[in-house]
Order: C-alpha cells, then sequence, then structure tokens
C-alpha cells in the first residue's frame, strides 16, 4: 500500500462520511398575518432558531429550536439558546457521527440541563442528516408512517368574539380546518367560557379552549358550568402545570374533556398524569420533550395508559411543523393536529410550502425532514 493510501486511509478512519464537519445557527423573526393573543402574551411575530449541522461529506440536517411567544412558555428564549448551543454544545459536536445520536444526546444532557427546545432541534438536525444519508423521510426511521395526511385545526386568537367567528368561517368555506381551537384566559373565566361557547355554535363546528394555565380550579368549576353542553368538548391546560391533582379532579367531574400541555412536557410528568387519571388528551410537541425520539416515548407511554394523543404545536414555522408532522404521522392521534402554524406567518423560509388542503396538511414525502430552507428568505428574516 503506498503511503498515499494509507494516508487517505487514516483520514478515512478519522473523518468518515457521515463525521459532523461544521455547525450553524440563525435567529430568524417572522411576521404572522395577524396578532395572536394568548392568555400570557401577543405575539406579533414569532421568533426561532434554527441549526443547521452539515456531514464531511456535504449532507445538511435542520432543527428548529421555537418557544411559543418567548420565554414565558418554558423559561427558555432563542438567544440564550443560541448561546448555549454555541458556547458550550458546538465544540463536542466536532467529529461525531451522525448515526450515533443517542450517544451525542446523552452527552449534551451531561452538559446541559432542560433546554428541550434546543435539544429537540439538536436531535432534529441530527436525524434529518441520517435520514438525508439514507434518502428516506425521517418517518421512516421510525417505523414509517400511517397516514400522508393529517387533520389539522386552526387556532382562533384575535382575543374579539365576532373577528373570531368570521375567521373560522372563512377557514370553514376554504376546506382548510373543520375544528377550532380558542385562545382564552385574558377576561374573566365566565366571560371567556360564553365567549367560547358562543364561537363554537356560531361557526357549527367542534372547538377546544386553551387556557395555558390561566385558571384557578374555582375558575374552571365556574367555567365548566358554562362550558357543558356547548360545543367546547376539550379544555386544554387550565391549571398550573404542577398541579395534577387539580386536573384529575377536573378530569372527574367535567363532561368536557381534559387535555395536558405544559403538565405533559417531559417522559417524567407522565407517570404522574397516568397514576392520577388527569387527563384524556395529551398534546405532543418535538420542542417542549427534547426531541422527536423523547417525544415519540412520551407518545407510547400515554398511549399504552389510554391516553388520545394530540399533535400540538410550538408555534412552530414550516421546518418545526414539517419536523413534527414526519413524528405525528408514525402514531394514531386520535385528537388529530393542530399544526396551522405556517398558514399564520406572513412569510415562508422554505422553498416549496407544505400543503393544506381538505382539512388535512400533508406530511412532506422528501428525504429527511421533507423540506428545504429557501436561502434568500433565511437572509431576509435572519438577525444579523
Ligand atoms: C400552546 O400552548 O398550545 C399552540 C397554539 C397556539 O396558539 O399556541 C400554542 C401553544
Ligand atoms: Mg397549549
Amino acid at each position: 500500500m503506498t503511503a498515499d493510501r494509507l494516508v487517505e486511509r487514516r483520514e478515512a478512519a478519522v473523518l468518515p462520511a457521515a463525521a459532523i464537519h461544521s455547525v450553524e445557527t440563525h435567529i430568524v423573526d417572522i411576521p404572522l398575518r395577524r396578532p395572536h393573543k394568548l392568555s400570557r402574551a401577543v405575539l406579533v411575530h414569532q421568533s426561532y432558531l434554527l441549526i443547521r449541522i452539515s456531514t464531511q461529506d456535504g449532507v445538511v440536517g435542520i432543527g428548529e429550536a421555537t418557544v411559543p411567544g418567548g420565554p414565558w412558555w418554558s423559561g427558555e428564549s432563542v438567544e440564550a439558546m443560541q448561546a448555549l448551543f454555541s458556547n458550550e454544545i458546538a465544540p463536542s459536536l466536532q467529529g461525531r457521527d451522525i448515526f450515533t445520536s443517542n450517544a451525542i444526546l446523552a452527552e449534551i444532557d451531561r452538559i446541559v440541563y432542560g433546554n428541550a427546545a434546543l435539544k429537540s432541534a439538536i436531535e432534529t438536525a441530527l436525524l434529518d442528516a441520517v435520514a438525508r444519508t439514507l434518502g428516506i423521510p425521517l418517518s421512516s426511521l421510525f417505523g414509517g408512517r400511517l397516514a400522508d395526511e393529517l387533520p389539522v385545526l386552526w387556532v382562533l386568537a384575535t382575543g374579539e368574539l365576532e373577528a373570531d367567528i368570521e375567521e373560522a368561517k372563512d377557514k370553514l368555506a376554504q376546506k382548510l380546518h373543520r375544528r377550532f381551537k380558542i385562545k382564552v384566559g385574558r377576561a374573566e373565566p365566565d366571560i371567556d367560557a360564553r365567549r367560547a361557547a358562543m364561537t363554537a355554535d356560531a361557526v357549527g363546528c367542534p372547538c377546544s379552549i386553551d387556557l395555558n394555565e390561566a385558571w384557578s380550579l374555582a375558575d374552571s368549576a365556574r367555567a365548566l358550568a358554562i362550558l357543558e353542553g356547548s360545543g367546547v368538548d376539550i379544555l386544554e391546560q387550565p391549571l398550573p402545570r404542577a398541579d395534577i391533582a387539580g386536573l384529575a379532579d377536573l378530569a372527574r367531574r367535567s363532561s368536557v374533556a381534559i387535555m395536558a400541555d405544559e403538565s405533559a412536557c417531559a417522559q417524567s410528568d407522565l407517570t404522574a398524569i397516568i397514576r392520577e387519571r388527569a387527563a384524556s388528551y395529551i398534546s405532543l410537541k418535538i420542542s417542549k420533550s427534547g426531541g422527536p425520539s423523547r417525544m415519540l416515548a412520551i407518545a407510547r407511554a400515554a398511549q399504552a395508559a389510554g391516553i388520545n394523543l394530540f399533535g400540538g404545536t410550538a408555534l412552530d414555522s414550516s421546518i418545526g411543523t414539517a419536523a413534527n408532522l414526519q413524528c405525528c404521522a408514525t402514531l394514531s392521534l386520535a385528537g388529530g393536529t393542530e399544526l396551522f402554524m405556517p398558514l399564520l406567518l406572513a412569510d415562508d423560509i422554505i422553498e416549496e410550502p407544505l400543503q393544506y388542503r381538505d382539512f388535512s396538511v400533508a406530511v412532506p414525502i422528501g428525504p429527511g425532514i421533507g423540506v428545504t430552507i429557501d436561502e434568500d428568505k433565511l437572509r431576509h428574516y435572519a438577525r444579523e
């Protein structure tokens, strides 16, 4: 063997084709089509941290870290995640094999506590790179999809009765959505409950309401007296996330189903929810659980306990939405999804927009998460 061949072989051992060659991050701020009013935040734009991981042979995996509306939801922010990634995590990724994501993620857990959304972006980018290397969609890494299209609801959050009703009727007429989630929690509980019941009645479609932890047990009991028998059939996260006993209390006495969102982030959260029978639905999101594989583990534990699954959103862009779709498509989701955010953003940063039609969203079929970043749009929306 010549000296050249020997050097070539040594380099191949040190830098195999699937070794991480470089990483990059961008923070993008994308405006919304209209203000989105949640109980504790009003959004006019949504920020995303994008992570790209490139391998030695030029494959690029993408992941997105999102916290809906900013740090109020989970204490995380795109700026803090970017600093943590660049200072603490990126140095440990150099040269690592993308086909060893379990080991990489275990090491990151030793370096950084918490930060589920950041870890979700990293795992998504790694798995995206793996699936692109193999030329298969991400869903195939998890055993393949059960459906190519998933039902998708629309989130009404203008905060105004008439405007919400008009928006819902428009979505229905366009055959985009026939189920709605109403964001409430800014007014008195009985006023909000009446507004939600009137919206469901006027639109003639089933609706859920999401409090993002805004009510007490007493507030919830008052509101449920109004909601029982209305078109509102799911009550999402009425109580503070730690109050599992309170959720269980509501679940026992209400005919409106209880959905846990903030209460059901990590696998360890599920134990108490299952033991106390605190929810009949859980909302699944890769970002709040620390990535696709952890979200799927939570989904399977919930399903084994007879809890219905719902494909939630952290208000992800098309990139995070595509990643969530790839995971959700491998599950049986009794509650459908709310992966609607690409339609609320005023612009898209991917080349081919996701397809919304017939009350559903199509799961992308290309390799990896199945979408490609539009580099001009990325430059336009990225912070300096
Ligand atoms: C949440 O808590 O569900 C999802 C939709 C929406 O409008 O806000 C989010 C976050
Ligand atoms: Mg929620």
